[in-house]
């Protein structure tokens, strides 16, 4: 299985279906392209991988995988002992959700603040657009962990907290007070949680190498 992903510190979309492969615990390649060349130079890198132009991208086995939440779900047919979404049917359904939300929405929060693990904190004021966009991914992470119980989005960790990790790393970069947007202290805590797993300080570890 190889995953083809783009620069760890900036491709949010590569980071979540990484997340998920990691925790299978599954063997796989990766192969890194640096985002952000000059003369269409990463499109032309990216297209022999993935017909989309776009990464990440997932081959295995004569399949070739684009979308990340494609991959992620896929990942969860291929590897069913992993627990990428839980048994329960109504958690399920409400994880995909949530994470249907993440992947089709929040057009200002990821405009104003991109992934960029390289940037110490700084300050950010945010457009009332953004600021929407936080409160609503707040009422989510409080009304789902309130049903779970925590300390995943979930309960266990699962694809959803996969789709959420990155918006973690912009709270911390951009210096953003969930309190401020409405989050209950487990949806603070929650956050924090996102950035302290193994696969993401394992993620981030790589980021920290490309520079
Ligand atoms: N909806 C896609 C979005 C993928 C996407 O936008 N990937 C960016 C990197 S994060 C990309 O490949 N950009 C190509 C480029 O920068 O040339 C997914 O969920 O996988």
């Amino acid at each position: 299985m190889e995953l083809v992903i783009g620069t760890k510190a900036w491709s949010s979309w590569s980071m979540r279906p990484w997340l998920a492969l990691k925790r299978t615990g599954a063997p796989f390649t990766e192969t890194l392209i640096s985002l952000r060349q000059q003369n269409n130079m990463t499109r032309e890198a990216i297209l022999p991988h993935s017909p989309s132009g776009l990464v990440p991208c997932l081959k295995d086995d004569g399949l070739v995988l684009v979308d990340s939440l494609a991959i992620c779900e896929f990942l969860h047919e291929r590897f069913p002992d992993a627990a990428l979404w839980p048994a329960d049917p109504v958690a399920r359904a409400l994880g995909r959700a949530a994470a249907a939300e993440m992947h089709a929405g929040f057009a200002a929060l990821r405009a104003e603040c991109p992934m960029a693990l390289e940037l110490a904190p700084r300050d950010l004021t945010l457009s009332d657009a953004a600021a929407g966009n936080v409160r609503r991914i707040v009422e989510i992470w409080n009304g789902l962990l309130d049903r779970s119980g925590g300390p995943f989005l979930l309960g266990a960790w699962s694809i959803a907290d996969a789709f959420y990790t990155p918006v973690a790393t912009r709270i911390r970069t951009y210096q953003i007070d969930l309190a401020d947007h409405g989050a209950s202290p487990a949806a603070v805590a929650y956050g924090r949680a996102l950035l302290e797993t193994p696969e993401f300080l394992a993620w981030e570890a790589g980021a920290r190498s490309e520079a």
